[in-house]
């Protein structure tokens, strides 16, 4: 339909705060297949780490690039994977700010929450995306 607008992004089917969290162990590699069956652009961003895209659409990659930020086109999938030495609660997130949240709510949508087994728990992870400050800043501090 043109003009149709979605308010309501998944990741495994649900939108946060409905997306189980993911629990790491300190020095595992976690490895994340992302497939974007969407029909727009997903720069998925993860805090607090860089990983490597080890492949596209099911083809490794010879030189995996360290980046903590993967443009996903629309079909496009990727296999990326970090390795788990920054003990906390992390995001990993849509920078579109329209696709974390639900409807005109925030925060929602595409937004995972990693947590380190065995670290404490925070009541809400301080990572958790913000519509940018009105003027310059970008919005991003430290550990992104
Ligand atoms: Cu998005």
């Amino acid at each position: 339909m043109a003009g149709m607008a979605y308010n309501y992004f998944t990741i495994n089917g649900k939108a946060y705060p409905d997306t189980p969290e993911w629990t790491v162990k300190r020095g595992e590699v976690v490895r994340v297949r992302i497939a974007n069956v969407s029909n727009l652009i997903h720069p998925m961003h993860l805090h607090g780490h860089d990983f490597a895209v080890l492949a596209k659409d099911g083809e490794p990659l010879k030189n995996p690039q360290p980046m903590n930020t993967v443009n996903v086109a629309p079909g496009e999938t990727y296999d990326i994977a970090f390795v788990a030495n920054n003990p906390g609660a992390w995001v990993f997130h849509c920078h579109e700010l329209h696709h974390t949240m639900n409807g005109s709510s925030q925060p929602g949508g595409l937004i995972q929450i990693i947590r380190y087994e065995g670290g404490p728990p925070p009541a809400q992870p301080s990572t958790l995306p913000r519509p940018a400050p009105p003027s310059g800043g970008g919005g991003h501090g430290r550990g992104h």
